[in-house]
């Protein structure tokens, strides 16, 4: 058989055969294979019916169906299962040859794999795929890295079937080794940030009484204004959403599961040493949700301020909740951008700011238009050093604030738990510090551990105090005053 495929795709559970079945309708021949073979022909014979989908019945007849260089994209599970893959794909390719995975990859693996590859003269990419089964269907966002050199070859399937935001396609070559992947995994880390701070929003919205359709109301008006996007939206219609047993929501489990993406964003924040907090709290709420019994225990043993949630105006106090929101998500965002550039100086990635908001913009789950004013700050500076300093949103918080305040105070002396929301402020607040009390703590590790202190205005220069006038004169390290 000629080979006539322009791409394989491995992988036949949803996320591929949506990807596969997008390329088809863009014109794409795609050759798809699955470990399990069986899933080969059902595909073939069902959703792929009629298309220009071709099969493959083994790695090596799928290799042959292809045109060169060849292009094998992987969507199995992350993990052993891509190592495995490329193990088999390996003898079986030419140089000059591409692997992509399209999966949920942790970075460090996609840098390993590319380098791995490399050495091979293979061109390794690890793409960051969003959109759920729809996007992966109709448009995704797609942030691919890894081997520059595989990009021009890639191009024209990525940027056809991605996204398009005002006919700018949400896919563009973020960077080298795993750099696709760690974008990838800090998107799914500001996801779980958004998703947290909408359910704060919704906690105190449910506690002043507000019913389904009043609270739906808010988030319709919300997804028309400043917060457009989609995680409001799809909250307008979750809480709208009936069943024989009448409104849904209100009867879910209140435990929250995840997947991991979100808490490798906290730990990546950690070992960066960066200040990510509003992900942190989005994470560890999670954590706090399953303890479930714990909690039904404790309810009924730790009291609060024992009064109900009360306002004077409810229309003004509605519109501090949005502004609150508004605020958080700047910061959730500022410290997203933070992490990546943190991260890019660390691994040498020259990341495209502008060029990920737009990725962002459309296609995946944290989609809005939020993020176009994103991309346009860093068309403004591209050089911008944090976007809380553009403009834009320093006017934002500005005019925000207050409302924000207003509801992270009034939530505390209701005794509604607001971790993010709080945080995020309480990060702003740190951020906009310019003399901050970690004076004392330096103070404080020279007292007990003769860790040494810098003086205001002698930096570089660590000094040693004896304390107490019994205490030793050796530092813990470097010399003394
Ligand atoms: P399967 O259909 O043969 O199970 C999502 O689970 C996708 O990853 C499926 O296509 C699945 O193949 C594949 N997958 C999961 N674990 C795998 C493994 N260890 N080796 C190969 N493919 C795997």
């Amino acid at each position: 058989m000629s080979a006539k495929a322009d791409i394989a795709l491995i992988g036949l559970a949803v996320m591929g055969q949506n990807l596969i079945l997008n390329m088809d309708s863009k014109g794409f021949v795609v050759c798809a294979y699955n470990r399990t073979l069986e899933k080969v022909i059902h595909f073939l014979n069902n959703e792929a019916k009629g298309t220009k989908v071709i099969g493959a019945t083994s790695l090596e007849d799928m290799v042959n169906k292809l045109k060169t260089p060849r292009k094998v994209m992987l969507l199995v599970k992350a993990g052993k299962a891509v190592d495995t893959f490329i193990e088999h794909l390996v003898p079986l390719l030419s140089s000059g040859d591409i692997i992509i995975d399209g999966g949920n990859s942790e970075y460090q693996d996609t840098s390993r794999r590319c380098e791995e590859l490399r050495v091979k003269g293979l061109l390794f990419v690890g793409s960051g795929v969003s959109g759920g089964e729809d996007g992966a269907r109709y448009g995704p966002s797609l942030m691919p890295g890894g081997h520059s050199d595989a990009w021009p070859l890639i191009q024209p399937i990525f940027q056809t079937i991605c996204a398009k935001v005002d006919n700018d396609p949400c896919c563009e070559w973020v960077g080298e080794g795993g750099a696709g992947h760690f974008v990838k995994m800090v998107h799914n880390g500001i996801e779980y940030g958004d998703m947290q701070l909408i359910s704060e929003a919704y906690h105190i919205l449910k506690s002043l009484g507000l019913s389904e359709t009043e609270m739906a109301q808010q988030f319709d008006k919300w997804n028309s204004e400043e917060l457009d996007s989609f995680l409001i939206e799809i909250t307008r219609d979750i809480l709208m959403f009936k069943d024989h047993k009448g409104y849904l929501l209100n009867r879910i489990r209140d435990v929250a599961g995840q997947k991991g993406t979100g808490k490798w964003t906290a730990i990546a924040a950690l070992q960066y040493g960066v200040p990510v907090t509003l992900i942190g709290e989005a994470v560890f709420s999670r954590y706090l949700s399953s303890l479930k019994n714990e909690r039904v225990h404790a309810s009924k043993q730790l009291k609060g301020p024992g009064f109900k949630p009360k306002v004077d105006d409810l229309k003004m106090f509605l519109n501090h909740i949005k502004q609150a929101l508004y605020c958080a998500k700047i910061v959730s965002y500022a410290q997203g951008f933070m992490l990546m550039r943190e991260a890019a100086k660390e691994n040498k990635w020259n990341l495209n700011y502008g060029g990920i908001a737009l990725m962002w913009r459309g296609g995946c789950i944290i989609r809005s238009v939020f993020l176009g004013n994103i991309k346009d700050a860093y068309t403004r500076n591209q050089h911008l050093p944090n976007l809380l300093l553009d403009n834009f949103f320093k006017k934002a918080i500005e005019f925000g604030q207050h409302s924000w305040r207003q509801v992270v105070s009034n939530a505390f002396l209701w005794g509604i738990p607001v971790p993010a929301l709080s945080t995020a402020l309480s990060f702003y607040d740190g951020f906009r510090t310019e003399k901050l009390p970690a004076n004392l703590l330096q103070a404080q590790r020279d007292y007990f551990g003769a860790h040494t202190y810098e003086l205001e205005g002698q930096e570089g220069r660590f000094i040693h105090s004896n304390w107490t006038g019994t205490g030793g004169k050796v530092s813990a390290s470097t010399y003394q005053a």
